[in-house]
C-alpha cells in the first residue's frame, strides 16, 4: 500500500501543489497561515469502530460483501489500511463480545505491529449470549432483578479487564434499557438502578480510565429509554464523578434537535467526553458522517473549535466513528468518513472568531451567520489532502485504495483455506 500511496501522490503532486497554493493565497488574504492550519489538521485523529469493518444490516436484511474480515485479527489489517491511507485513524474501538479477542495480548501485539492501538472499549448488555444465566429482555443495569444487574456489572468489569490488556483507557456504556408501553417500567426507579450499577462499575475503574455514558432516545425501546437524552446522561456522569463524562452519538437525537447546542451545553458543564460520528436523516441511521447534513457536522466542530480556542476545552474529546455500512464497502465508507471529519474540522479552524464575536455582541445577525458560512463554503480539500500527505498518507485515499486492488486481494485470501489467526507472536 505504501508504494501505491507514493506513486499516486507523485502523479498528483503538480495539480495538488497548485490547488494548495491557490487556497493558501486565499487564506492568507483572510489573515490565516495555511501551514499552521495543515499542522492542526494533521493532529486530528479518530477511532474506527471494529463493528463497522464488516457489512452492517438491518432487521430486513444484510448483504455481505466478499473479502471481508473474518475475525478481529483481519479487522486490524483493514483498520491499518485506513490509517495508512489517511494518517488519521491510529486507533480501533472494540465491541465486546462481538470482537472479544481469544488472547488480548496476541491481538494487541498483532495490532501494534500494524501501527494500530485501542480506543474506548464498548460493553454489550443489549443482547443475550449463548449460555448466559439471565436474559436482558427487560433490561440490564435497570432490571428489577438484582441477579441480572449483577450479571451486567460482571460483564462490564470483564470488558474493562480486556481493555486493560489491550492498553485501552476508557469504556463506553450504552444501555438499550427501556420500555415499550406506558406503565411497563418505573421511570425513576429504573434510572436509580442504572446509577447504582454505574457507581459499582465506576468504583472499579482502573487508574487513569474514563467512563463514557451514551444517551439514545429510542430503539430498541419504543416508549421510554432509561438514558434517553443528554440530560439523563449528564445526571449520571455528574453523579459518578470526574472520570465520567457524556458521549454524543450524532444519530441519537430526535429529528431537528440542535445537536451543536447539546455539545455546547456539555462543554459548558465540563462533561463532554466523546463522540460517535455518523449521519442520519430520520433515526439512528448510522450513515456515513457528512453524507446527509455536512453543515450540522461543521457546526458541531465549530463548537469544539470555539471551546478549544477560548480554553474551555484544553484538549479534544474522544473522537470515534459509529456507523453501519449496509451498502458501501466498509473500508471505502470509513475512508470517506475520515475525509469528511477532517474537512469539517479544517473548516471549523477557518472561522474568524474575533469577527464572529463582534457581530454576535452587536446582534448583527447576518454578518455573524456569514462568518460561519464563509468558513463552511471554503473548499478545504487541498488542505486536508496536504495534511494526509505530510502524514505519509494519500492525497486521495479512496482512489489509491481502489487502484490497490486490496479488496480483491482479500477476496482471494479470505475465501481461501480456513483462516488461522496468528499464533502468540
Ligand atoms: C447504539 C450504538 C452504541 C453501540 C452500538 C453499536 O445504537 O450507537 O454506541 O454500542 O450502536
Ligand atoms: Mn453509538
Amino acid at each position: 500500500m505504501i508504494d501505491a500511496i507514493e506513486l499516486a501522490n507523485a502523479a498528483r503532486a503538480a495539480a495538488h501543489g497548485r490547488d494548495l497554493a491557490v487556497l493558501g493565497e486565499q487564506l492568507q488574504r483572510r489573515g490565516m497561515d495555511v501551514d499552521v492550519l495543515i499542522e492542526q489538521v494533521r493532529a486530528f485523529e479518530v477511532a474506527v469502530p471494529s463493528w463497522a469493518l464488516g457489512t452492517g444490516g438491518t432487521r430486513f436484511g444484510r448483504f455481505p460483501g466478499t473479502g471481508e474480515p473474518r475475525d478481529v485479527f483481519e479487522k486490524m489489517e483493514d483498520a491499518a489500511v485506513i490509517h495508512r491511507l489517511t494518517g488519521a485513524a491510529p486507533r480501533v474501538s472494540l465491541h465486546i463480545p462481538w470482537d472479544e479477542p481469544g488472547d488480548a495480548r496476541t491481538l494487541r501485539d498483532h495490532a501494534s505491529a500494524l501501527g494500530i492501538a485501542f480506543d474506548a472499549v464498548n460493553s454489550n448488555t443489549f443482547q443475550d449470549q449463548p449460555g448466559q444465566a439471565h436474559s436482558y429482555k427487560f433490561g440490564s443495569f435497570s432490571h428489577t432483578d438484582a441477579a441480572v444487574r449483577r450479571q451486567a456489572i460482571e460483564h462490564t468489569l470483564h470488558v474493562i479487564e480486556v481493555g486493560q490488556r489491550l492498553r485501552s483507557d476508557a469504556i463506553t456504556i450504552w444501555l438499550a434499557d427501556g420500555s415499550n408501553y406506558p406503565g411497563q417500567m418505573h421511570l425513576r426507579k429504573s434510572f436509580d438502578r442504572v446509577l447504582d450499577c454505574l457507581q459499582q462499575v465506576y468504583a472499579a475503574l482502573p487508574q487513569g480510565w474514563r467512563l463514557f455514558t451514551e444517551h439514545k432516545p429510542y430503539e430498541p425501546a419504543f416508549y421510554a429509554t432509561v438514558v434517553q437524552d443528554w440530560g439523563s446522561s449528564y445526571l449520571l456522569a455528574q453523579a459518578l464523578g470526574s472520570r465520567a463524562s457524556c458521549l454524543v452519538d450524532l444519530g441519537h437525537h430526535l429529528p431537528n434537535t440542535c445537536i451543536e447546542l447539546v455539545v455546547a451545553r456539555l462543554i459548558g458543564a465540563g462533561k463532554l467526553g466523546g463522540f460517535h460520528f455518523n449521519d442520519s436523516k430520520y433515526g439512528d441511521d448510522d450513515l456515513t458522517a457528512g453524507s446527509i447534513d455536512p453543515y450540522r457536522l461543521f457546526l458541531v466542530f465549530n463548537e469544539l473549535a470555539d471551546a478549544l480556542a477560548d480554553g474551555t476545552l484544553d484538549s479534544p474529546p474522544a473522537y470515534m466513528i459509529d456507523q453501519s455500512h449496509n451498502l458501501k464497502d466498509p473500508i471505502e465508507a470509513l475512508l470517506q468518513t475520515v475525509d469528511q471529519l477532517q474537512r469539517a474540522h479544517a473548516k471549523s479552524l477557518l472561522v474568524d472568531r474575533a469577527a464572529l464575536t463582534a457581530h454576535q455582541e452587536a446582534n448583527d445577525v447576518l454578518l455573524a451567520e456569514s462568518v460561519l458560512q464563509a468558513a463552511f463554503s471554503t473548499d478545504v480539500g487541498p488542505l486536508v489532502a496536504e495534511a494526509r500527505r505530510r502524514q505519509a498518507g494519500a492525497i486521495d485515499p479512496l482512489a489509491v485504495f481502489r487502484a490497490s486492488g486490496y479488496r480483491g486481494q482479500k477476496r482471494e485470501e479470505r475465501a481461501a483455506a480456513a483462516y488461522a489467526p496468528p499464533q502468540s507472536l
